[in-house]
């Protein structure tokens, strides 16, 4: 076990390139077309500045094209983010298998999806998957052809909203900076919500510090027992029975 987390450690270093996009959405059984209501970019390059305006849903060393498609949701429905090393990558090429950390997905709720800005206030996270027993939430997405399980909260408000992805590579989060964030956003409209629930907000960028214990961590010296904690907030909500984002209790600060 030694000798495969060194091997793993040295291939972090010799690979630059193999990053990921969120391509499509299924959404509905329906799988949309690549880029179909997504600001994808060109280069699947992380953003590793978390203080920049590009957190939100991309863009600046990665430029994103935008979209005039939307897509339908239905409240308490679960859609899947795809994500592929580029926009033409198959199910056996997500991202390179050294690319080890958590996974998460926000909302905004916007007026126009397909013209919102993305970055300022009003996120808030619906989905987190850190690091359980020895396996990261990357790990499994990479293992799952690239399917990243979304669940839309069945209390929200109707209305647009954008959908943002993200997968988190901690490979080199040992020194500050280090971590390589990978995020797009979708613009989807949900139907069918309760509206019972206006969850607490956070602006991206914002939620995120450079020395936060999940973006600043050495992963190589951890074991299958050591906690993890995710970054970002999450705002807690009426459970009901069979959530999957019943997340258990972790440590925050
Ligand atoms: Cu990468």
């Amino acid at each position: 076990m030694k000798y495969l987390s060194v091997a793993s450690a040295a291939a972090a270093i010799s690979v630059a390139s193999a990053h990921t996009i969120f391509v499509q959405l299924e959404s509905n059984g329906v799988t949309n077309p690549v880029s179909h209501a997504i600001r994808t970019p060109s280069y699947d390059g992380p953003i590793t500045d978390v203080s920049t305006n590009d957190l939100a849903c991309n863009g600046g060393p990665n430029p994103t094209t935008p979209s005039d498609k939307i897509i339908e949701v239905k409240a308490g429905s679960t859609v899947n983010a795809v994500w592929r090393h580029t926009l033409t990558s198959g199910a056996n090429d997500v991202m390179e298998a050294s690319h080890l950390g958590p996974t998460m997905a926000y909302l905004k709720k916007v007026g126009d999806a397909t013209k919102d800005v993305g970055y300022g206030s009003g996120w808030f996270k619906i989905q987190e998957d850190g690091y359980t027993n020895g396996a990261w939430g990357t790990s499994k997405v990479i293992k799952n052809g690239g399917i990243h399980a979304i669940t839309i909260p069945d209390c929200l408000a109707d209305g647009q909203y954008l959908l943002r992805a993200e997968m988190i590579a901690l490979h080199g989060a040992g020194s500050p900076n280090g971590a390589q964030l990978y995020m797009e956003c979708a613009q989807i409209n949900i139907s069918g919500g309760s509206a019972k629930v206006s969850p607490a907000t956070y602006s991206i960028p914002g939620i995120y510090k450079q020395n936060d214990p999940g973006l600043l961590i050495n992963i190589y010296q951890m074991t299958s027992a050591s906690t993890y904690t995710i970054p970002g907030e999450i705002a807690p909500r009426p459970p009901r029975a069979g959530d999957p984002r019943l997340i258990p209790k972790r440590k925050t600060d």
